[in-house]
């Protein structure tokens, strides 16, 4: 007798759309509801999604450089072939520079701001991005993402400073990410809950497929690196053997998942629940992730998602930055796993 399948019963917490809805079309409804605005957030929206279509076309063909391009070096068509993550911060950097909408902005692929060309429009915004976060793992084949975070500028007018973009993750206006993986997902907020598009490569369109992401209160997995356990701290070393023992009644042991990508891993995070940590270490007393580039825009995703996002201490959108660069220690999730973190860390347990 043949067996009948059965579909699985535990879906993420994701509402299904009832319609077909690009992401242009979404950032316009958002748009009117906010008769004030004049329409440059949404330019960068549009242009952000056009990114990641750019991005994720060349991320496609990555298995394809050796085969298409002669020496590794030049293309068939005579071009140099780019790094991808050299390749992916030269599109954030052109798109973004004649918009006329940004006053500076920032990449984790470049030691100072980036100033818009003298000869060029600025305007009120300010965007800082990770061009092509987890790329050391892209000749295997595993999802990379870019991530990016929009704010106000706070300086008056002209070229922006450094000012303008060392601002608090809480003043974020817009941020979000575009995962490059089985397909290519842009997931983005602007402070009134969490939307997803994927990607449909026959129309080069964003189609929203995951309205109102809401990240499970508590989940069953963590991730982080666990070769880095001998340099794990003793709290951290306690809260992970903790998620490891054996007590079906709180739901233990979870499961270790840990792709090494943060886009990755934080997009399953936010769809399954759980906890991403990248933590201190004895080595690394900051841990690895940048501030900017990283957690404040992933913390801003899954805080709206109904999650939590801490250095293990503090909220990590309530840190002031003082650097550029600066990093640190991340514990983000289901609202109960990181608590439950926050207590191990800060000695409660
Ligand atoms: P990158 O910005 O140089 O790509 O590094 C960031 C990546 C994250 O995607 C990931 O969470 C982390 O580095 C992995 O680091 P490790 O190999 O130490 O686990
Ligand atoms: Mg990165």
């Amino acid at each position: 007798m043949s067996r009948r399948f059965v579909a699985p019963t535990k879906e993420p917490i994701v509402t299904r759309p009832d319609r077909i809805v690009t992401i242009e079309r979404h950032v316009l409804n958002m748009q009117l509801q906010h008769p004030e605005a004049r329409g440059d957030l949404s330019k960068l929206l549009y242009d952000i999604a056009l990114t990641g279509k750019l991005i994720s076309r060349e991320v496609n063909k990555a298995g394809l450089v050796d085969i298409l391009g002669e020496t590794g070096t030049v293309n068939v068509h005579g071009e140099q072939v780019q790094k991808l993550d050299e390749f992916a911060n030269q599109c954030f950097m052109r798109t973004f520079e004649r918009g006329g909408q940004l006053c500076v902005m920032a990449s984790e692929e470049e030691d100072d701001p980036i100033r818009i060309p003298e000869d060029l429009d600025v305007g009120g915004y300010v965007l800082l991005f990770d061009p092509l976060d987890g790329s050391s793992n892209i000749d295997a084949n595993v999802s990379v993402g870019s991530i990016w975070s929009i704010y106000r500028r706070v300086t008056p007018s002209g070229h922006g400073t450094l000012k303008d973009l060392l601002q608090r993750g809480c003043e974020q206006v817009a941020a979000g990410y575009v995962a490059y993986g089985s397909s290519t997902m842009l997931v983005y907020s602007t402070g009134a809950g969490v939307s997803g598009f994927t990607l449909d490569p026959g129309i080069g369109e964003f189609l929203l497929s995951h309205p109102r992401i809401e990240i499970p209160k508590k989940g069953k997995i963590y991730s982080c690196n666990e070769g880095y356990r001998n340099l794990f701290f003793d709290s951290t070393r306690r809260f992970v053997e903790y998620l490891q023992e054996v007590d079906p009644d709180s739901g233990r042991p979870y499961s270790g998942r840990y792709i090494g990508s943060m886009v990755a891993d934080v997009h399953r995070t936010l769809m399954y629940g759980g906890i991403f940590m990248y933590p201190a270490t004895q080595k690394a007393p900051s841990g690895k992730l940048r501030l900017m580039y990283e957690a404040n825009p992933m913390g801003y995703i899954i805080e709206q998602a109904g999650g939590m996002a801490s250095t293990g201490k503090e909220r990590i959108l309530d840190l002031q930055p003082t650097e550029l660069h600066q990093r640190v220690p991340l514990y983000m999730g289901s609202e109960e796993d990181v608590k439950l973190a926050i207590e191990f860390e800060t000695g409660l347990r």
